[in-house]
């Protein structure tokens, strides 16, 4: 019994795999979008970081121009650096530009997608749905899968906070 079991669930489980990986690349123009996910937040965080790998297939460069999401007031691209020992994030002027031919990834500690605003707090297991505008491309629909909290690397919370808060637009 046991081995049936195992027989019929182990092909089933391949399959739903191979669909999750497959939902995860999108294409607009000759931008594609791969592992988008985004962090589980603490309650009463008020910024989740988002990650996802763009690759620019085109022969000329692009940008990214804008992030809206629906549990997001706003949403921007953000670079974090370490300067003196403390991290930074700063929002990237102009946008996120795509070379032509090339693959930017936004991961922890690096680029990031920072969602400001957000209500209610992201969840493990949840998909958060966000809009990405392109420059040339245009706009796309992108869904984060909400993964844990911190995992070791740097978390764009805890610089937001080190920083005593860096500039940020002030809730209405
Ligand atoms: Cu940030």
């Amino acid at each position: 019994m046991n081995k049936l079991n195992i027989a019929i669930v182990g092909p089933l489980f391949a399959g739903l795999l191979a669909t999750l990986a497959a939902a995860q690349s999108v294409k607009v123009g000759d931008i594609e979008i791969d592992h988008a996910y985004a962090r589980a937040m603490v309650s009463g965080a008020k910024v989740g970081g988002g990650y996802l790998k763009l690759t620019n297939k085109g022969p000329a460069d692009d940008t990214l121009v804008g992030i809206s999401a629906d549990r997001a007031k706003s949403a921007e691209v953000h670079q974090m650096s370490v300067d003196g020992g403390m991290m930074k994030m700063r929002p990237v002027p102009g946008g996120l530009v795509v070379p032509a031919g090339q693959t930017v990834e936004l991961k922890p500690g690096g680029y990031h997608v920072m969602f400001m605003d957000v209500v209610p707090p992201f969840k493990q297991g949840e998909t958060v749905k966000a809009t990405l505008t392109f420059e040339k491309a245009g706009s796309i629909d992108v869904e984060f899968a909400v993964g844990n909290i911190a995992g070791g690397a740097p978390d764009p919370d805890a610089a937001h906070s080190d920083m005593g808060g860096m500039t940020m637009p002030k809730p209405q």
